[in-house]
């Protein structure tokens, strides 16, 4: 196993050699998103100093104009997946099709990511997050995008919090990395995770309790508060899943009457959350069917998510079935 404080790029290497017949492709795929987001993390830390830069005559300090933040963070993550040459197609939260690469014509990978989630936040200095998901290239058409969860070849994502994190899996558990802003690299911090079996908190807009389509679910959060369970929502997507990962118990955007298939999006937010999840022992459901087990239709369909430790749940099911 890695030791603590191996760097993200020999990490990957390392991943790569217990595979005879590895090409490097993936492990170059892998470092393209690492470097996006180290640009893009860099961005994040000066997103307040750009905005007062931006306002004096809507360029910064080097004379460009100011883009907002996760438009940049989507042409970041354009150009450096396109360079890398390992993508044969792109798809984007942010773009309504997907994009084919020129330099990316014999890629073996496509991926789809979410360059900025949690947005509403950035305004108001709370974590964001870059979400991703890779599978194979098998059609070179959109259908590529339309394979089930449980086919990734590897999920992650980067929080840009108090300190900034890579989360990953390539399908051998989960391993966490703190950027080292001294040295620019992402270090091994949090190896081998495991979602612990049963936590203490609960994380949903329980403002929406009314709401909800399944009446089950409010008698399920009532039982968890009885078992002196607590409440965080943070409203970040990627923040939420993050702590749920850490510390346990669970995080749920549910179907409701204004979105009647939930809030997130299955390709960029609920697949790759799901496999990381699973990954790490516990379980990801839309209340109805595993969320990895679902065969996309549309590249940017929502899903309902559910996800957290064992214990929540299994008692989840028995309140579905019974709302
Ligand atoms: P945001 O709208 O800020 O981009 O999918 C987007 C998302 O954030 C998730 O990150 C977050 O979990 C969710 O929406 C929050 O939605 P509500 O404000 O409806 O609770």
């Amino acid at each position: 196993m890695a030791k603590i404080g191996t760097d993200l790029n020999s990490f990957i290497l390392e991943e790569e050699r217990k595979y005879p017949n590895a090409t490097g492709s993936l492990s170059r795929a892998l470092v393209a998103i690492e470097s996006a987001t180290k640009v893009i993390a860099s961005h994040v830390r000066m997103a307040g100093l750009a905005d007062v830069l931006g306002k004096a005559g809507k360029t910064n300090i080097q004379g460009e104009e100011v883009q907002k933040l996760d438009e940049l963070a989507n042409n970041i993550m354009i150009q450096y997946l396109s360079q890398s040459g390992e993508f044969f197609a792109l798809a984007s939260e942010e773009l309504d099709e997907p994009i084919y690469p020129e330099e990316g014509k014999n890629g073996k990978y496509i991926i789809a990511f979410d360059p900025l989630d949690g947005s509403s936040n950035i305004d108001v200095n709370i974590s964001i997050g870059t979400i991703f998901s890779i599978h194979k290239r098998v059609n070179s058409d959109v259908s590529d995008f339309l394979q089930e969860g449980c086919k990734q070849v590897a999920a992650g994502y980067i929080i840009y919090g108090s300190s900034t994190m890579f989360v990953l899996s390539t399908g051998n558990g989960v391993n966490g990395f703190t950027l080292d802003p001294a040295v620019g690299m992402y270090l091994l911090s949090h190896p081998n995770i495991k979602i612990p079996e049963k936590g203490k908190i609960y994380s949903i807009n329980e403002s929406n309790d009314k709401k909800w389509i399944d009446k089950g679910l409010k008698e399920y959060i009532e039982s968890l508060k009885e078992e002196g369970y607590t409440s965080r929502y943070i409203g970040s997507m990627v923040a939420d899943v993050h702590r749920t990962l850490i510390k346990g118990g669970m995080f749920a955007y549910p179907a409701d009457s204004k979105n009647k298939n939930g809030k997130l999006r299955l390709l960029y937010e609920g697949s790759p959350m799901a496999f990381l999840i699973t990954q790490a022992g516990g379980i990801a459901t839309t209340g109805k069917e595993d969320i990895l087990d679902i065969k996309p239709t549309d590249i940017h369909q929502r899903v309902p998510v559910f996800l957290g430790g064992k214990y929540e749940m299994e008692k989840l099911k028995e309140f579905l079935n019974n709302g």
